[in-house]
């Protein structure tokens, strides 16, 4: 909790105002301000939230997004959480680049179950000029197919992001993970400023950003608030906001981390609901373990896009029969393309 913080009335104050101010503008969001939403009566966060979505989208539409992973394993660094880091032992074998066929199939599977979005990810530190030539392939023939396209490979230059773009990629996704303060408890083989700098050079390139992090790694209140204060102060904020939920790995340093409370969850993507208006809230990993009861309130909360599909990049995710059974006792349809 912030010590600029010392009463509830306060902080419902200057955060109410804040709601207002943020469906015209662009705003800067100190931490301070952001610790004063999450500490909001849950109801009157959720109500907040909910204002914010209505005034900018469809609050009974959804996008669909589906994963593949193109480049499976044998990653060089250590994110603390991730399957895929070789120095880990989690079971995950290293596999080759995938073949551009295996990954068309996939993306018309993908489009006849209704998603509009097809996010391929590679687990690289970086990818080498040689591997862009296969993804430039990919993204060219998953555009042709009429899907939004969504890569996520790792650090980037700026010329690199530049090949995607021409390629017909629309977005990029490259998360910050979480708050500055936190992030070397996590990561030590990139800093932050790695990450803000691929950041620039995707927004460079002219490509839409795809930018959101993890909760329930064991960070603190003020370090969710951290990490949504960077995410809304970029200028300007990502289009797509990836909010998961840590999924615990066995043979990963955070197996075994303490369970983040549901409620704190879905105060995250109200948060980022009312700080970044325009911007498409995904709730993303971890829904399997959260449930319908706590998806239905992200929902309310103002997320308004999912992966959508049985596997995330190695680990699982809800059935796509169930998330139909879900969306549709819910009211909530799929946006089309
Ligand atoms: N290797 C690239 C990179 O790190 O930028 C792209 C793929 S990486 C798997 C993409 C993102 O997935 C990570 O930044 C992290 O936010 C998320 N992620 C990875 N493992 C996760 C886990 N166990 N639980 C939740 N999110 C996870
Ligand atoms: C994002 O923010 N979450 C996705 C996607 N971007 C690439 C990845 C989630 C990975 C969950 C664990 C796994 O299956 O590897
Ligand atoms: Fe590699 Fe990405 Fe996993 Fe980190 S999150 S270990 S960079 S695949």
């Amino acid at each position: 909790m912030s010590s600029t913080i010392t009463s509830q009335p306060v902080a419902f104050h200057a955060a109410a105002k804040k709601v207002a101010a943020a469906a015209v503008a662009h705003e800067t969001w100190p931490v301070a301000e952001v610790v004063a939403l999450f500490e909001l009566p849950f109801n009157d966060l959720l109500f907040r939230s909910q204002q914010v979505h209505r005034a900018n989208f469809n609050a009974n539409e959804i996008e669909l997004a589906t994963l593949l992973s193109i480049k499976t394993g044998g990653c060089p660094e250590d994110c603390g959480y991730c399957p895929q880091a070789a120095r880990y032992d989690t079971g995950v074998t290293a596999q080759k680049i995938m073949p551009l066929d295996e990954v068309l199939a996939a993306a018309q599977a993908a489009k006849d179950q209704g998603a509009t979005r097809f996010c391929m990810g590679a687990a690289w530190r970086a990818p080498k000029d040689r591997d862009l030539d296969s993804v430039e392939e990919m993204v060219k023939a998953v555009k042709a197919m009429g899907l939004e396209t969504c890569a996520t490979l790792g650090m980037l230059e700026e010329q690199q992001a530049v090949r995607l773009k021409e390629a017909g990629l629309d977005f990029y996704n490259h998360n910050l993970d979480t708050a500055p303060e936190f992030y070397g408890d996590i990561i030590t083989t990139r800093d932050y400023q790695d990450r803000l700098d691929t950041l620039g050079a995707v927004r460079e390139a002219g490509l839409k950003v795809c930018c959101g992090g993890i909760v329930g790694m064991g960070e603190s209140q003020l370090s969710r608030a951290g990490l949504i204060a960077q995410l809304a102060n970029l200028n300007p904020y990502p289009e797509s906001v990836p909010i998961n939920h840590l999924v615990q790995v066995e043979g990963t340093p955070l197996y075994g981390q303490d369970g983040l409370d549901p409620l704190e969850f879905v105060r995250t993507i109200a948060v980022a609901r009312i700080t970044m208006p325009k911007a498409r809230v995904r709730l993303s990993a971890g829904r399997r373990q959260l449930g319908e009861g706590i998806q239905a309130l992200c929902y309310l909360a103002g997320a308004n896009s999912i992966f959508y599909g049985e596997k995330l990049l190695v680990t699982g995710n809800p059935e796509v029969e169930e998330d139909k059974s879900l969306l549709q006792r819910l009211g909530i349809h799929a946006k089309t393309a």
